[in-house]
């Protein structure tokens, strides 16, 4: 993941002055150090508490950052994104506002399936173009991983095209992009896309046997993809066929997570866990069973409120369940053209907070630990402790709450990637 030109030698760094929110998972809370220091070297995290204790040896010799009080948290990690994509689906959305249904919006050749024939048309070099910017969004609010799914190209060739745009976007940023192939996002149909071969399929089974024959094990050879997902819903693919999209991805040895309840309640949830995948996410629709499963299984529940406060969704993810059977919540853009048009992870804050009740202190732990949690991550971000890569969001702001509260404003002062 880690490319080679953006490492840079950094030595020994220092950042004194500073209150922090460490969000690790011993720290009661936010895990606050009221007067802090936190101390690289090469990247690499090696003391973060308070400045009186911090070991003298460290003080020497590095390069030092006087915070001024600023408030450090971990950098910022946005675990769910479709943010590689080409054009937008604004036209939809006015026909939306007009009172037109979403199968009259289909019927004019929108949704998804348009998104599907831009990208198509758009090769990588431009998706790379197109897709920059909202990464940048998101790097201006202090985040230094994000997860970028593949799933608007649907065939081996323009499926590859995504997940190769986006590992180059992280070469074009400091940043970590982390891949997931979504293969299994809807079936390729009404595109007239004479250059794929195998299309039109006769149905999903046959598209699911195309992914788990060729398509999925092609991306794994090139080491495109860090994790499968999938879409279990009864618009996209039943639980039996995402099961073996997942059977395939273990073969492979690479991990799983599931859109999963986002609409209805397939047990999506249970079947998530039932894999061990590292998370399953909307969940709108999840009961007791799926979250209890989930809990037993260390499957994080990723919270995704752009998406139902876009689509209008009345039906709430049961946090009050995951809270009970100890279920632990990412939050999350769902960047997509479709159903999230979002590249402000802050904002997604407030409307976790607002709209599903989440508290200050879990819209925190969402963003940083648990969302590094839901990538597999945990071992190497998400948290202020030594050990973790020197990925900071440092914020001129009073009290970490701020950061949930406000709307569409950004106190992000700096923002630090593995020390630089
Ligand atoms: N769930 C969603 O909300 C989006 N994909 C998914 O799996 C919708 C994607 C789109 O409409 O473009
Ligand atoms: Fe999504």
């Amino acid at each position: 993941m880690a490319a080679q030109n953006k490492s840079r030698a950094r030595g020994l760094q220092l950042w004194r002055n500073a209150r922090l929110a460490t969000m690790a998972e011993g720290d009661a809370g936010l895990g606050l150090v009221e007067k802090g220091a936190i101390v690289a070297r090469d990247g690499v995290i090696v003391y973060a508490g308070p400045e009186a204790d911090m070991p003298s040896a460290l003080a020497q010799g590095g390069e030092t950052t006087d915070c001024e009080g600023r408030w450090i948290t971990p950098g910022l990690i946005d675990c769910h994104t479709h943010l590689i994509h080409a054009g937008n689906r604004a036209n939809e959305f006015e026909m939306r506002l007009a009172g037109a249904t979403y199968e009259e919006v289909a019927r004019a050749g929108g949704g998804i399936v348009s998104t599907v024939k831009a990208t198509r048309a758009a090769h990588e070099d431009e998706l790379v173009r197109q897709s920059l910017p909202r990464l940048d969004a998101l790097i201006a609010e202090g985040v230094t991983t994000v997860e970028i799914k593949s799933g608007y190209g649907l065939s081996h060739m323009h499926e590859r095209w995504s997940l190769r745009a986006a590992r180059r976007l992280g070469t074009m940023r400091d940043v970590s992009v982390v891949t997931t192939f979504l293969g299994a996002h809807t079936l390729p149909q009404n595109l007239g896309d004479l250059s794929v071969p195998s299309e039109p399929y006769r149905d999903k089974d046959e598209y699911i046997d195309n992914i788990v024959d060729n398509i999925l094990p092609a991306i794994a050879v090139e080491g495109l993809a860090d994790a499968v997902d999938g879409f279990c819903e009864g618009i996209a693919f039943s639980p039996e066929q995402i099961a073996r999209v997942f059977d395939k991805a273990k073969a492979l040895g690479l991990p799983v997570k599931l859109h999963a309840d986002q609409l209805s309640n397939l047990h999506g949830a249970e079947l998530a866990a039932r894999y061990g995948a590292l998370s399953a996410d909307h969940l709108e629709y999840t009961d007791e069973a799926g979250a209890a499963a989930m809990a037993k299984a260390g499957t994080v529940a990723t919270i995704l409120p752009g998406a139902y406060y876009f689509i209008r969704e009345t039906r709430k993810p049961p946090v009050g369940l995951f809270r009970q059977h100890g279920v632990k919540m990412a939050v999350a853009t769902d960047n997509n053209p479709g159903t999230s048009p979002l590249t402000s992870l802050l904002l997604t804050m407030n409307m976790a907070a607002t709209l599903f009740g989440l508290t200050v202190e879990e819209c925190l732990a969402g963003t940083t630990r648990e969302a590094a949690r839901a990538l597999g991550l945990l071992g190497k971000t998400g948290t202020l402790e030594a050990g973790k890569s020197a990925d900071l969001a440092i914020w001129d702001i009073e009290r970490p709450a701020e950061l949930v509260y406000r709307m569409g404003f950004n106190p992000l002062h700096a923002r630090i990637w593995r020390g630089q």
